[in-house]
């Protein structure tokens, strides 16, 4: 069992008899909800262009739409120590939703996450400081979407947060091997440190690179307008990379994405996400 489904498992023995829909296999739906909350704050701690191929099956409106989430500025995170600590993030989900306070979440206080998870702009990513890996989520949601209906069912959720757990265990994996100058195989406090100064001076870096185009005023921050620019920019690079993706999976030659190659393509989005690709 991996530590995700341990995690979560804890959460959901006193609630599995409430869920009968759930299938064997899968994930309870309070499991699979936390899981993916928990997964969109893994994604948040991100700072590469996770799953940018799912541009191929975005409307233009949807592209615009990406890219207003997507035009904020990266905030610096404060809490890199804890990379891909799912538990501590589960934890965060749980004091946000809940509300009575008893340990689990309700039928109410399930319905309100789950409304929140799939709602564009997500009431969860604001509540969590993360409104600016929103856009991203939705991209990772798109590629688990199989039937295309636009919502996850227990089993495509199932495998978002199978997929962005083994993600997450390969990035900490890579950060400890980064980091573990004494090689005992763990973080100490000092080893942590360095890991969390690399990433933020990362995120600095990033930070200045879309100051420096688009801070027209040099005020050090991004004003409408300014925001207005970096938008066109982003939806003119995802509708180069949709082409690009498009003629890549256009087994047929039609100059478009079918169903079956739109499957393709989103399994293959969804191998390169659990591996670690994509990411930094
Ligand atoms: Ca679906
Ligand atoms: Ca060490
Ligand atoms: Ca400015
Ligand atoms: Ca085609």
């Amino acid at each position: 069992m991996t530590s995700l489904r341990r995690a979560l498992l804890t959460l959901s023995l006193s609630t599995l008899p409430l869920s009968g829909a759930a299938c064997q296999g899968s994930m309870s739906d309070e499991e699979a909800l936390v899981g993916e909350a928990t997964s969109s704050l893994t994604v948040g701690e991100e700072t590469g262009d996770l799953g940018a191929e799912a541009a191929a099956g975005q409307s233009d409106s949807a592209l615009e739409a990406l890219a207003t989430d997507a035009s904020e500025l990266p905030g610096v995170p404060d809490d890199a120590p804890g990379v891909c600590d799912v538990e501590g993030r589960r934890r965060r989900v749980l004091a946000r939703y809940d509300e009575n306070g008893d340990g689990q979440l309700g039928p109410a206080e399930r319905a309100q996450l789950s409304r929140d998870l799939s709602a564009r702009g997500a009431p969860l990513a604001a509540r969590l400081a993360l409104r600016h890996r929103a856009a991203v989520m939705e991209r990772v949601r798109w590629a688990f979407d199989e039937n295309a209906d636009g919502a996850l069912s227990a089993d495509e959720r199932t495998a978002l947060v199978d997929a962005l757990e083994a993600r997450c265990l390969r990035r900490r994996a890579a950060v400890v091997a980064a980091f573990d100058g004494d090689r005992d195989g763990a973080l100490d406090v000092t080893e942590r440190q360095a890991a969390k100064a690399a990433l933020q001076a990362k995120v600095q870096a990033l930070r200045q690179q879309v100051l420096a185009k688009h801070d027209a005023n040099g005020n050090g921050a991004l004003d409408d307008a300014e925001k207005v620019a970096l938008r066109r920019e982003l939806v003119a690079a995802w509708k180069a990379t949709r082409a690009e993706v498009v003629k890549r999976f256009d087994a047929n030659g039609d100059g478009a994405l079918d169903d079956g190659e739109r499957l393709a393509l989103k399994r293959a989005l969804q191998q390169r996400i659990a591996e670690g690709r994509d990411a930094e």
